[in-house]
């Protein structure tokens, strides 16, 4: 199936939607949530069509073979997820930042990117990398500490991970800009920017310049915030007082809350604001309400700041069990489906432990490699003096 390919979503409103305000089946806990974008429930119940807040009417048309294969990313990006994981516990990784949980918002958002769309991510969307088809080796050897990511951007459109929080909204914008400059927005087939951020990055300076300067000068851009309820330890309520989407009208662009937990919607909201900003009508802020499942990374231990009962009623809305449950109740797939989707997730996993434990230890030389393009004196002379260090080891290799 073509990447970015799949599904619609229709501007305007309808008769058959519900509105959001009305809807009452995303409730969690029977709460409901009327600002919440939804079109798959927590039970595994499809809306056909919802008409947000802004009264744009968002859905998904997918075939039942493009519904089984958002599935089946789903499952073999969690599978790579816990692989890396356990590559870490073992030693094999340095460092994993997982995206337990965020599957939904990650393969939602990534399959509704079309292939001129480029992505600007943070550490974390091992999702979205394998939904513009690199192959998801290439982080590991980033968290290996073997490589600075490997990965072109310019051919996949998607920029290096990004570790300093909020940066890479900045980047975004800046190249969302130049995309105007270039012409290239207004049509069809125009080019949309998309950067993913934290709801703990809202708070950075970078990501609310980023907000002002994609506002005024109307930029091709769409601002991802994955809403996982926390920054490392700090919980949603030391970022803000209102629902994170609502401050886009504050810098004078549209904001929208969507079931990040919901693949389907995720797709449709972000399928739109991407559309929008590809035919000029400027930036657009998703809230991907969502919850990080497990450890902000594998160095840290969220026993010590969250109660289990809190993550107990967000497994409840657990993104790929919803999509198994549609499937089984509209027998768009089988029990051999499923069995094949897992073994192929295995063997996958399998393949890439395999090619972490073989990757090659870099020459400690070669750090100096990629610094300037045509190097430098006083680089060269850094590179012998360490080179001369490296030498005085007994039996060094090097
Ligand atoms: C500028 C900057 N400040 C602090 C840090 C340390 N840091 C790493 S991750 C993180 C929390 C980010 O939280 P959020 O934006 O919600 O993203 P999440 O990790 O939840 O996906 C912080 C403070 C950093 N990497 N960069
Ligand atoms: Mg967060």
């Amino acid at each position: 199936m073509a990447k970015g390919e799949r599904g619609t979503t229709t501007r305007g409103t309808t008769t058959r939607g519900r509105t959001a305000a009305s809807r009452r089946s995303g409730s969690t806990a029977g709460r409901p949530d009327p600002e919440l974008i939804q079109l798959l429930t927590p039970e595994g119940d499809r809306i056909e069509s919802v008409t947000g807040p802004d009264g744009v009417e968002y859905r998904v048309d997918f075939t039942d073979a493009e519904y089984r294969e958002i599935y089946r990313d789903l499952v073999v990006v969690r599978k790579l997820d816990a692989e890396a994981t356990a590559l870490q516990r073992q030693g094999e990784l340095g460092l994993w930042a997982s995206l337990l949980g965020q599957e939904a918002a990650q393969v939602g958002s990534g399959r509704a990117l079309r292939p001129q769309d480029m992505a600007f991510p943070t550490y974390r969307e091992h999702g979205v990398l394998y939904c513009r088809g690199i192959d998801p080796i290439m982080p590991l050897g980033l968290f290996r500490g073997v490589d600075q990511g490997g990965w072109d951007p310019n051919e996949f459109k998607f920029n290096m991970y990004t570790i300093v929080i909020g940066a890479q909204t900045l980047h975004a914008t800046g190249y969302a800009m130049g995309v105007t400059m270039d012409g290239k927005t207004g049509g069809d087939d125009g080019e949309a920017v998309i950067a993913y951020f934290g709801d703990g990055a809202s708070s950075q300076g970078d990501v609310n310049e980023a907000f002002v300067w994609a506002s005024v000068f109307n930029a091709p851009l769409v601002f991802f915030c994955q809403n996982n309820q926390y920054a490392i330890s700090q919980p949603l309520e030391r970022q803000t007082r209102i629902p994170l989407y609502q401050r886009a009208s504050g810098f004078g662009f549209p904001g929208i809350r969507v079931d990040g937990n919901d693949v389907l919607a995720s797709y449709a909201v972000t399928r739109a604001a991407l559309d929008n900003a590809r035919h000029g009508q400027g930036p657009t802020l998703i809230e991907a309400y969502t919850y990080r499942m497990g450890a902000h990374t594998t160095s840290d231990d969220p026993t010590r700041y969250r109660i289990a009962s809190e993550v107990e009623a967000w497994q409840a809305k657990d993104p790929i069990t919803r999509v198994r449950a549609f499937l089984e109740r509209q027998k768009i797939a089988d029990a051999d489906f499923f069995a094949e989707v897992d073994e192929a997730a295995r063997r996958e996993a399998v393949h890439l432990r395999e090619r972490v434990l073989s990757m090659p230890d870099p020459q400690p030389l070669s750090l100096f490699d990629h610094v300037y393009p045509g190097g430098s004196p006083e680089l060269d002379e850094q590179r012998a003096e360490f080179g001369r260090y490296l030498e005085s080891f007994e039996g060094s290799a090097h």
